[in-house]
């Protein structure tokens, strides 16, 4: 039970496809909890202090914000089990956060322009309000559609010609986390606009993907959303080491109020316990669900001191 990896996700958010294939890659068992696509989120809430975008793993009282963090979390946890990460290779971590900044909101931009007649209005609105050009205005994103799929079409090239042409994944022969961390763009697009990638333009991306895909998602139960409150409320938050602050960086106990810095208008309150250069850790009382731990990277995420 103490162990036991719970994933708050829905089945087709990219960002989740994600999380599942590397549990899959670990050959993990986990516990699913289906959170809602749109607000309002409140037992996904209740456990994040606010935080409201999926994936979210939860390990008892503590609760890790971000697939690139749960993706280190993994690695942690079980280091026996097949690698996530190969030799350092800041030239794929730029392609991935190209990827996340650029590839996905040209994909979001055509599924939203491609459906912007059938997908439901309260969808639309909540997509709006979250502050990302790509989702504000589903008619504009209509009418833009024949440069959406352009930009796209180009971008398809880059990739074909380029990493994808090196060798079986990006790293080589063993599939690794920037595999997944590319790929869940392109699993979205590929159930938008198949045709993008599967006429013959692009073989080399559309084998790569049959290869990511193969590694499946390990085991996967279902679990109700208010089970997973009352396990984080039995439960208190692990003992973690962090590295060092940066200069400058506020001390424990500092009250904290943190933003995605994109696609993000919710944010998460709570008080420090550690932070490095690379995660924040921050302790948060919920009224559902106890005393818990947060932990979320720093990067893609600004905070503010609060008094
Ligand atoms: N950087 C975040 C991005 C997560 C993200 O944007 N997730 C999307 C789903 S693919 C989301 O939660 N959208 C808002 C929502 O579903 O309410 C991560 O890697 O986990």
């Amino acid at each position: 039970m103490k162990d036991m990896l719970i994933v708050h996700h829905y089945d087709a958010s990219p960002y989740c496809e994600k999380i599942r294939l590397m549990l899959g890659h670990k050959q993990l068992e986990w516990q699913s909890v289906l959170q809602p696509m749109m607000l309002p989120k409140d037992e996904l809430q209740a456990l994040t202090g606010g935080y409201r975008r999926l994936p979210v793993l939860q390990c008892g009282a503590d609760i890790h914000i971000d697939s690139a963090w749960i993706a280190r979390v993994l690695e942690q946890r079980y280091p026996d089990r097949p690698s996530l990460f190969g030799a350092p290779r800041p030239d794929l971590d730029l392609l991935v956060s190209w990827a996340d900044s650029v590839l996905f909101w040209a994909v979001v931009k055509l599924s939203i322009g491609q459906h912007a007649d059938q997908l439901p209005a309260a969808f639309l609105a909540d997509r709006a309000a979250m502050a990302k050009e790509e989702m504000r205005d589903a008619r504009q994103a209509q009418q833009e559609l024949l440069s959406t799929r352009a930009t796209l079409a180009r971008y398809l090239d880059w990739l074909e010609h380029g990493v994808l042409a090196q060798g079986r994944f990006l790293h080589g022969d063993a599939v690794r986390y920037h595999d997944y961390a590319l790929y869940h763009c392109l699993w979205f697009l590929d159930k938008t606009a198949p045709e993008l990638i599967r006429t013959g333009t692009h073989p080399r991306m559309a084998d790569w993907m049959e290869r990511v895909a193969a590694t499946g998602h390990g085991t996967r139960h279902e679990l109700g959303a208010h089970d997973a409150i009352s396990i984080a409320r039995d439960a208190e938050p692990r003992p973690f080491t962090a590295g060092a602050a940066m200069g400058g960086d506020p001390v424990p106990g500092t009250h904290l109020s943190v933003r995605a810095d994109s696609n993000g208008v919710e944010t998460l309150q709570g008080t420090l316990l550690a932070i490095d250069a690379d995660s924040l850790h921050l302790e948060w009382i919920s009224p559902a669900a106890g005393k818990l731990a947060l932990h979320l990277p720093r990067l893609g995420y600004s905070f503010t001191l609060q008094a």
